[in-house]
C-alpha cells in the first residue's frame, strides 16, 4: 500500500499572497491542480473570482501561463491555444480552462458546447460554487434550489432546480467527464490526473466552497463539501463515453438538512413552516441518486 501523505502537495505550484477570502474553494483547487498538471500548463480564464486570484502579470500566482479571456468564450479561446501550441508540436502541454459556474453553466454554455462536439483538446475545470460570487453572489443556474443570494433575496429564495450540467456535457458523448470535491483529495488528484492524461475533450466539475456566498465559516469548508457528498447533495461520479460511475457509496443515510444547516444562505429553511422545502430538497435529491445509479446499471 502506497504510505498515506501520497496525496500531499510535493512540490508548491502556487505562489504566496493570493488574493481569495479565506476557506476559499478556488485557492485549494489551484494548488492541487497545477501540482499534477505541472508548469508547462496553459491556464485559461474567463472572468471569474479566479481572475482576480491569479493575480495581475507579472504576479501571477500560478506557475505556468495564465490567459485571461471574457466570460463567453474561453473553450473558444483555449481551442485557439491548444491549435497554437499544436502547430509548434507542442502537444503535451495540457490546456486548462479555470472557470467559474456562471461561466460554464449560463453564460460560456453555448462556447462550451460547441467545443465539446468539436471534440477539442482541452482539459475543462468548472469550479462550481453555485452562484456569480466575484460581483456579489447572484443566481445562477447552478444555484441550488431554496439557496437565498443577492438576486433571490429572503422569500424569494431561489425557486428552480439547477441544471443537471452533467447530463448535458455527458450527452456530448465526450471521453471523460467527473464530478470531484476537495473534501475527497485522493478521488479528487486520481481524476486530475486521468483527466491530464485523455485525449479530447475532458471535463471536472468541483463542489466550490465560498465562505462569504454560503454565508457560512472559513474553517467549516471542507466539513461542508464531505457532508455534500455524504448526503449525495453532490454525488461523485464519473462519465466516460455516455457510460456512469458512481466513484462513492455513502454509507449511511444523511439527511440534507446536516449539510444545509452549515450554511446560512439555507438558514430560512429551519424556520417553522419550511419543513415542505426541505423534503422536497430531499426527494429530488434522492430522485437524482437514483437515476445515476440507474445510468450507472446501464453503462458497459
Ligand atoms: C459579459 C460579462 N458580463 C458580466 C461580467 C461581470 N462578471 C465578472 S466575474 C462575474 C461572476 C462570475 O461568476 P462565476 O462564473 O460563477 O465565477 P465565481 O465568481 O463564482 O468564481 C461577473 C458577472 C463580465 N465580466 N462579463
Ligand atoms: S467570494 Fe467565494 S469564490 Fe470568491 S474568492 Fe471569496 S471564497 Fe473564493
Ligand atoms: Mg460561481
Amino acid at each position: 500500500m502506497e504510505p498515506a501523505n501520497q496525496f500531499l502537495i510535493k512540490e508548491e505550484k502556487v505562489y504566496s499572497g493570493a488574493l481569495s477570502c479565506r476557506g476559499c474553494g478556488w485557492a485549494l483547487l489551484v494548488r492541487h491542480l497545477s501540482s499534477i498538471l505541472g508548469d508547462e500548463t496553459v491556464y485559461v480564464v474567463p472572468a471569474s473570482c479566479f481572475s482576480i486570484i491569479a493575480g495581475p502579470y507579472p504576479m501571477n500566482e500560478l506557475r505556468g501561463t495564465i490567459v485571461h479571456t471574457v466570460f463567453a468564450a474561453a473553450p473558444a479561446t483555449a481551442t485557439g491555444v491548444r491549435a497554437s501550441l499544436d502547430r509548434q508540436g507542442k502537444k503535451d502541454v495540457t490546456v486548462a480552462v479555470l472557470a467559474g459556474d456562471g461561466g460554464t453553466f449560463d453564460i460560456g454554455f453555448q462556447s462550451l458546447s460547441g467545443a465539446a462536439t468539436r471534440g477539442e483538446n482541452i482539459l475543462y475545470i468548472c469550479n462550481n460554487n453555485g452562484a456569480y460570487m466575484n460581483t456579489g453572489i447572484q443566481t445562477s443556474t447552478a444555484t441550488p434550489y431554496g439557496a437565498i443570494t443577492t438576486t433571490n433575496p429572503s422569500a424569494n429564495y431561489k425557486k428552480t432546480w439547477p441544471k443537471d450540467l452533467m447530463g448535458i456535457i455527458a450527452s456530448h458523448n465526450i471521453p471523460y467527464a467527473a464530478t470531484a470535491s476537495l473534501a475527497f483529495i485522493e478521488d479528487f488528484r486520481n481524476k486530475v490526473q486521468k483527466a491530464k492524461e485523455v485525449e479530447g475533450f475532458r471535463l471536472l466539475m468541483i463542489d466550490g466552497p465560498c465562505p462569504p456566498g454560503h454565508k457560512s465559516e472559513p474553517d467549516q469548508s471542507i466539513t461542508i463539501a464531505r457532508l455534500a457528498v455524504e448526503t449525495r447533495l453532490f454525488p461523485l461520479f464519473e462519465v466516460e463515453h455516455m457510460n456512469y460511475r458512481i466513484n462513492y457509496n455513502p454509507k449511511e443515510f444523511v439527511p440534507v438538512e446536516e449539510c444545509l444547516k452549515l450554511q446560512g444562505r439555507f438558514r430560512h429553511l429551519f424556520k417553522n413552516g419550511s419543513k415542505e422545502i426541505l423534503e422536497e430538497i430531499q426527494q429530488h435529491t434522492n430522485n437524482y441518486w437514483e437515476r445515476l445509479r440507474m445510468l450507472e446499471s446501464n453503462s458497459n
